[in-house]
């Protein structure tokens, strides 16, 4: 049965790769790859490492023609969304963890000079005397560390459409086996108030909804305040929030951390191998940012 429903799956994925190259082969259009692409790179929020590093890309590999387009992660995303159901040529400002990995045949373009980094790790950061003030919270954020699949199972979960409070809110019920490691020993507490401030980055809305919820499971109230990139660091930095788990370093928020790095406490790694790049649809025939001059 097993083997039989395999070969099916085989035969419709050949029958289905063979209709689209038959119907809409050469929907990527003619023409150089630079036009293909209208000479656009679609980014995200100002804001966002990722586009002062797509900057630094354009200007290293010489993409002088191109034009790197912020709008958000939402955006972006239904941009890709667009382009992948026409089979046309797209090439986005993309991160792992991401959702749009598990949904969609994307790759990410190789960068042979290196620019984007290698893999960045997730830090968290708490104002300057969390530790005096809420010490129970400050101990679950210290020991919070996860895996990238469990962060992804809940972006998945929101990306088809459940409220990112349920997603998180389940995932931590059904994983009490890696949250008790770090809030084991923690004394729960009585209302105090915390808050965490965020971007609405689909990997930091999962990240923070979920730890929010485990400080509420402690006894917290918890407000979880959205914000752009700058604001976000400044909000640790002035201590109008108390804590945020959003760092990319060493490379993404380097400029970030260098502002800031006096008034803010770095309270370690919770994901490793994050990474951010350039990310195209499989069915493009580039491999390297240097295709992008084709
Ligand atoms: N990101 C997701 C952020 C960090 C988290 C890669 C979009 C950025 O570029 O700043």
């Amino acid at each position: 049965m097993k083997k039989l429903s395999l070969v099916a799956g085989l035969t419709l994925a050949l029958f289905v790769a063979g209709c689209s190259s038959d119907e809409t082969g050469g929907d990527t259009g003619t023409g150089s790859i630079g036009e293909q692409l209208d000479y656009t790179i679609t980014g995200i929020d100002a804001g966002a490492g990722i586009m002062a590093a797509a900057e630094e890309v354009i200007e290293q590999y010489g993409l002088d023609e191109y034009t790197l387009q912020p709008s958000s992660d939402a955006a972006m995303t239904s941009a890709l969304d667009n382009a992948i159901r026409n089979e046309e040529a797209i090439v986005v400002t993309g991160w792992t963890p991401h959702w749009k990995f598990a949904k969609y045949d994307v790759k990410y373009l190789k960068d042979p000079k290196g620019v984007f980094g290698e893999a960045e790790q997730i830090h968290t950061f708490a104002r300057l005397g969390l530790d005096a003030d809420l010490p129970e919270a400050y101990e679950v954020l210290s020991n919070f560390h996860w895996e990238q699949e469990h962060m992804g199972a809940i972006m998945i979960e929101v990306n088809e459409g459940k409220a990112p409070e349920v997603a998180a809110a389940e995932w931590v019920e059904n994983n009490q086996d890696i949250v008790s490691a770090w809030t084991d020993g923690v004394q729960p507490v009585d209302g105090e108030a915390i808050t965490l401030s965020f971007v609405a980055w689909d990997s930091e809305i999962a990240s923070t909804h979920m730890i929010g919820k485990v400080l509420e499971d402690l006894g917290y109230d918890v407000t979880l305040t959205p914000l752009e990139p700058g604001p976000l660091w400044a909000s640790i930095a002035t201590g109008a929030a108390d804590a945020m788990v959003s760092a990319w370093l060493p490379g993404t928020h380097a400029a970030y951390l260098e502002d800031y790095e006096d008034e803010i406490v770095d309270l370690g790694v919770n994901l490793e191998g994050a990474k951010i790049g350039l990310v195209v649809p499989s069915y493009m025939d580039i491999d390297s940012i240097e295709d992008l001059l084709e």
